[in-house]
């Protein structure tokens, strides 16, 4: 039986921002990003402290949530939404019911209520998920370089480093090439994936189909609606994998339905949260669907809840979490570090099992307050 988390008293709730520069710049079809600019939410208790984090981007690029639009909300409609309540992560989702929207956002909300519950009852969040184990396969994620000889030089970087699988950035004029390229120099055995983040359209379909001839472990996101994955399902023999349009369980079981992907990418923040994550992996499992955890570049807090997520049984794939020296220099937690076989560890410590360094987080915080509810 699934443990059920302690209910602590909430006594106020604080929205911090800080801002950490990117190791590296990270270009994709939505853009260059080179530094995230975070909401973290603390929950303090009667029985202590608990922490979440809002995978909102910069901008609104990804999804139409974005970290200044995700403040603004948490502070001007969640958090007074939930006012004169007795707030729990199991109840926050039907107190914040009658608010579209806003998965991020609310997302972050619980997963600093189901930290400091668990911390208090000593269970770690992946106990309490239905973790089938304590380390994750990981992959990692590169973006678009249009150099093809320095991109084969990443990517043997990057399966030399122990990932267990390399996922390419491709945009409208930059995929079959790079893709054959990188499979041509790395061979057969290296678990390739390619990423379109929406930015194709339906006549880009032809095009996309000769990817068919690398032997890709899947296809992700090329277009922006189900009934174009759909009809392209059908003509390529390469998986189709769902990122942005899986926002929740219902997304994710109408995408199955019509066939649009047979492959799901779980991002906790873009659900709603842990909880309506682990219904999508529930959901995925009887369906005998394969899923996998995306990554929204998190610091150590969200990345230690998504290794939580990832020790579920259904997440048979590599997920997208790479360690955490690949996005920053200096991280606000312990850093995650990757193991020789392609795994990381995942946290056994109560709640989310890691907490921030208050000097580093210090360091880099732009703005604090502090809300009763
Ligand atoms: O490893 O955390 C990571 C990043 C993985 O490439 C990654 N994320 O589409 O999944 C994605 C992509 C991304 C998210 C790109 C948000 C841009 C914004």
């Amino acid at each position: 039986m699934r443990p059920a988390p302690v209910q602590s008293i909430v006594m106020d709730i604080e929205l911090r921002r800080i801002h950490l520069p990117f190791a590296a710049p990270f270009h994709t079809a939505l853009g260059v990003q080179d530094n995230r600019d975070v909401l973290l939410v603390a929950v303090h208790t009667d029985t202590g402290t608990g922490w979440g984090e809002c995978v909102a981007m910069n901008e609104p690029i990804y999804t139409s949530e974005y970290v200044s639009g995700a403040h603004s909300v948490m502070r001007d409609v969640l958090l007074p939404q939930l006012t004169g309540s007795a707030v729990t992560a199991t109840n926050l989702g039907r107190l914040l019911e009658p608010i579209q929207g806003h998965r991020m956002a609310k997302a972050a909300l619980e997963m600093a209520l189901l930290d400091v519950e668990l911390r208090s009852s000593g269970v770690s969040l992946a106990t309490f998920l239905g973790a089938a184990t304590d380390r994750v396969a990981v992959g990692v994620a590169l973006g678009v370089d249009r150099d093809v000889a320095r991109l084969i030089d990443t990517v043997r970087r990057n399966i030399d480093r122990g990932y267990r699988r390399i996922k390419l950035k491709i945009v409208p004029g930059w995929d079959v090439e790079p893709v054959a390229a990188v499979r041509r120099a790395c061979g057969d055995e290296l678990v390739l994936q390619v990423d379109g983040n929406k930015a194709y359209g339906p006549s880009e379909m032809a095009r996309l189909s000769a990817l068919d001839a690398f032997g890709l472990a899947m296809i992700e996101q090329p277009f922006g609606d189900l009934a174009t994955h759909a009809s392209f399902a059908r003509t390529v023999k390469t998986p189709i994998c769902l990122d942005e349009s899986i926002s929740s369980t219902e997304a994710a079981r109408l995408a199955l339905t019509l066939g649009a992907c047979s492959i799901v990418n779980i991002k906790p923040g873009r659900v709603g949260g842990y909880l309506e994550a682990r219904r999508i992996h529930d959901m995925c499992v009887a369906r005998e669907v394969p899923v996998w955890c995306g990554g929204m570049f998190e610091t150590g807090i969200g990345r230690a809840g998504n290794l939580a997520l990832a020790a579920l049984p259904g997440f048979t794939l590599p997920s997208d979490i790479s360690e955490s020296s690949r996005y920053y220099d200096e991280d606000i937690t312990e850093p995650f570090v990757l193991e020789s076989d392609g795994t990381l560890q995942v946290p056994s410590g109560p709640g989310i099992g890691v907490v921030p360094d208050p000097d580093r987080v210090a360091e880099v915080t732009t703005s604090v307050e502090r809300f009763s509810i």
